[in-house]
């Protein structure tokens, strides 16, 4: 009789185990970390995107209290979408995602809402509606671009005769200083010889470039959407024997305003006006999901402020103090 009754309590004991581990949640780190998936739309575009990876890396560490994974898209749309699929399915805490472009995210943000993992965009946008994610972290883009379509308008007036490099196309920094640019040009009578996207590189700047020097000679102002792109256009614009920036040569406008594309400035005015897009986002989404932990409800949009630099208010005491 009493090993029945020792067998019974085995048993029911064995139940209540059972009912306490619901098995679904393969969110447990016995590790005691918060779960981090981040899909990062490409690790090596840039200088902006490495310092961003870098950020992140630094603030969601296991010090930190996180475990963090990594994936990257390489600027792929289908890929990121699988590599989302592919966090979801692996049931992290949360998945932070900078996009590649900002279309077709509905489906995959939905699979994540019925998989119970709050999604928390990082400096690109997704074209859904808001309940698909916590919170996006980021920069005004479209108040970059105006913030410099007002400086030309002060330093040529009228007097502008425009190529355009543009980002990864359908990217929100893309999309948000693109269209800034256009208005002012419409508002300003200015002129737009073309506009490419050279997908954030130097080289396929350059080469972009190279072939409008020979097709517009009279072009005045290169727009680049960021740093490495700038520096493309100012290769091919001094191999044509020309001069990049500085009073007299053709204006340079470009965006990040990352430490050694302000030094370039600094040291040889080759680009004129340069826009910050402040990439250091791993504190923020630290202090996202540790908000989120505290079961804290979080404004949709967290805009990260930024600072402009012309050339000749550039002194190597700002340079020597940034960040990135
Ligand atoms: O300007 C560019 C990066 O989304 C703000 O992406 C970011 C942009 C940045 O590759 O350099």
């Amino acid at each position: 009789m009493k090993i029945l009754t020792l067998l019974l309590i085995v048993i029911a004991m064995i139940f209540v185990l059972a009912a306490c581990d619901n098995g679904t949640n393969s969110n447990d780190d016995s590790s005691g970390l918060i779960r981090v998936g981040f899909s990062q739309c490409d690790l090596t575009e840039s200088d902006w995107r490495k310092a961003n990876t870098a950020s992140m890396q630094e603030s969601l560490s296991e010090s930190n209290g996180f475990s963090l994974t990594i994936l990257d898209a390489q600027n792929d749309p289908d890929k990121q979408l699988a590599d989302v699929r592919n966090l979801i399915q692996q049931g992290f805490d949360y998945i932070v995602i900078a996009t590649v472009q900002e279309a077709g995210w509905e489906t995959v943000l939905q699979q994540a809402r019925d998989a119970e993992i709050p999604v928390i965009l990082v400096d690109r946008l997704a074209d859904v509606s808001e309940d698909l994610y916590v919170t996006w972290v980021g920069a005004n883009f479209k108040g970059e671009g105006e913030t410099a379509v007002r400086w030309l308008q002060n330093f040529r007036g009228s007097d502008v005769n425009a190529v355009h490099l543009q980002g990864v196309m359908g990217s929100s920094a893309q999309v948000g200083r693109t269209s800034s640019f256009l208005e002012g040009a419409a508002a300003n009578g200015w002129t737009i010889n073309a506009s490419m996207t050279a997908n954030w590189d130097t080289t396929q700047a350059m080469e972009i470039m190279q072939f409008w020097l020979e097709q517009f000679p009279e072009i005045n102002v290169v727009y680049a959407e960021n740093d490495n792109m700038a520096y493309g256009a100012i290769q091919a614009i001094e191999d044509a024997g020309l001069k990049a920036g500085g009073d007299d040569g053709i204006t340079i406008i470009s965006f990040d305003a990352n430490r050694r594309f302000l030094q370039l400035a600094y040291d040889t005015g080759k680009i004129n006006y340069n826009v910050e897009c402040n990439p250091l986002h791993g504190p923020r989404v630290a202090q996202v999901i540790q908000a989120l932990e505290r079961g804290e409800i979080l404004p949709k949009i967290t805009y990260v402020d930024g600072e402009s630099f012309d050339w000749r208010a550039l002194t190597q005491e700002i340079i020597d103090s940034r960040q990135y």
